[in-house]
């Protein structure tokens, strides 16, 4: 089958449906921000000028703030109601101002404290928007806190969620191991190397070992004096340790690098496995998970059942030489986004190339997976899918294979690519399900 993966531009405007509340003399550079942040954030801002308006902002019901950023050029008295009623509301706060005195730092420490940037002449707008994005971005990047529980770590942990990062705490290996197999959004680890089991070895061992968490960062506390245990440390694969003494803005401008890096890697990991046109993972990654899927499903006590999909629309040549391409790549956006839809976190689905899907079905005996099966095709067949040319009915066919974890992966994939060819040549719009032909089961 012929194959082709067109480009598009992304849209600038991501309707983020966020919601932020400013508070700033300055009529312009509201403007500013407002207008930057609805144009690459779809963020809606909510501006006002003093406490009162904040007040009046904040009882509307219908917004959902998540951030606030308040600009400390007022005087002192307004800035601490300002600092109040955002309290009331738990509002993490981005502070900005000119020069800010020891005095006012140490008073803004004990805020919902998001961050402060201190203006540096006609820059300071740029400035904020960046901070107020960094900020945003944080909310993708989870931190998981693991050591004893104490005063210190609940400190860390609410001082870190002011800087909008959902926070984990763990106290054993095993603890820190769930969150990490459940939570894919934790981008960094902190691990108190003196109050850890072991000093940490263990869980940093066990995390190296899984190339799925290898975008993981990893900081580790290291006490006063214990420079040893620094070495073992990094040793076992910590990517940093810090040692006390240190500030809080120490460990944040460390922690900052971190999380870009974090970042910038899972950005990394996903132009390797994620299909451009319609964001589901694409065949390198399916043939890098699949298989290790099915070996865990396999180890499993007991084992549990696998089954193939290979999902292919029907005529779909017609339909670009109808409708031409970019509509083509609307549909296969759609059908992409309705595949992932159906397939949940249970099993896995990617775009294998052109117009096909795979689609590696765990926990489904071979009937069960086909009257999954069949309700996908059926529900193609049924749900028109809305165009800018209007409803158009795309249907699939799908050839359904057992995996029995004797054949190789690539062999399970032959034998859906030969149920496929048989649903086709039997009228379309149809699932073929190994054993409804001999000939189709794969061989080891
Ligand atoms: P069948 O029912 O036998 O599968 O017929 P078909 O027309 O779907 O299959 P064929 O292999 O003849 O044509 C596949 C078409 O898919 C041709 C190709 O141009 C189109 N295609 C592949 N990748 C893309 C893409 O990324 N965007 C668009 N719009 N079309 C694509
Ligand atoms: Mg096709």
């Amino acid at each position: 089958m012929a194959r082709r993966t067109k480009r598009k531009e992304k849209p600038s405007r991501r309707a983020s449906g966020v919601d932020i509340v400013l508070v700033d003399r300055c009529d312009s550079s509201a403007a500013f921000l407002a207008y930057r942040l609805g144009r690459e954030r779809g963020v809606s801002v909510s501006h006002c000028a003093d406490a009162e308006g904040l007040a009046a902002v904040l009882s509307d019901e219908a917004k959902r703030y998540v951030l606030a950023v308040v600009d400390l050029d007022q005087p002192r008295v307004a800035v601490e109601e300002v600092c109040g009623l955002l309290s009331a509301h738990g509002l993490p706060t981005l502070f900005v101002a000119d020069a800010i005195r020891k005095e006012m730092r140490d008073f803004l420490a004990c805020q919902a404290l998001a961050g402060i940037v201190e203006k540096a002449g006609s820059y300071a707008c740029e400035d904020v928007f960046s901070a107020i994005l960094r900020l945003l971005d944080n909310r993708e990047v989870g931190i998981l806190l693991v050591g004893e529980k104490s005063a210190a770590c609940s400190r860390l942990a609410i001082r870190l969620g002011h800087q909008m990062h959902p926070i984990a705490t763990a106290e054993s290996a095993s603890e820190a191991m769930a969150h990490l197999d459940a939570d894919a959004r934790i981008g960094v680890m902190v691990l108190d190397l003196a109050h850890s089991e072991d000093g940490g070895a263990a869980l940093l061992g066990q995390i190296r070992e899984r190339s799925k968490l290898q975008t993981l960062r990893i900081i580790g506390l290291g006490a006063a004096g214990t420079k040893d245990q620094a070495i073992a440390g990094l040793k076992a694969g910590a990517d940093e340790v810090i040692v006390e003494p240190f500030t809080p803005e120490e460990f944040d401008l460390r922690l900052n690098r971190h999380v870009r890096t974090a970042q910038q890697t899972r950005c990394l990991r996903d132009l390797a496995e994620r299909d451009f046109l319609t964001g589901l993972y694409n065949r390198r990654h399916f043939f890098d998970e699949g298989p290790r899927r099915v070996a865990a499903a396999h180890a499993a006590v007991p084992p549990i059942p696998l089954a193939l999909a290979l999902i292919d629309l029907d005529h779909f040549k017609r339909l670009n030489d109808s409708y031409g391409h970019d509509l083509g790549d609307q549909v296969l956006r759609e059908v992409a986004s309705r595949l992932k839809q159906q397939a949940g976190t249970t099993h896995l689905v990617a775009r294998l190339g052109g117009e096909e899907f795979g689609m590696l079905l765990s926990g489904l005996p071979l009937q069960e997976a086909r009257t999954f099966c069949d309700a996908i095709c059926q529900s193609f067949a049924e749900i028109p899918i809305a165009t800018e040319c209007g409803a158009l009915t795309v249907t699939v066919s799908i050839g359904l294979a057992k995996i029995d974890g004797v054949a190789m992966f690539d062999r399970n994939l032959n034998a859906a690519d030969r149920l496929l060819y048989i649903a086709k040549h039997q009228g379309r719009s149809q699932v073929i399900c190994e054993g409804e032909d001999d000939s189709c089961t794969a061989v080891a």
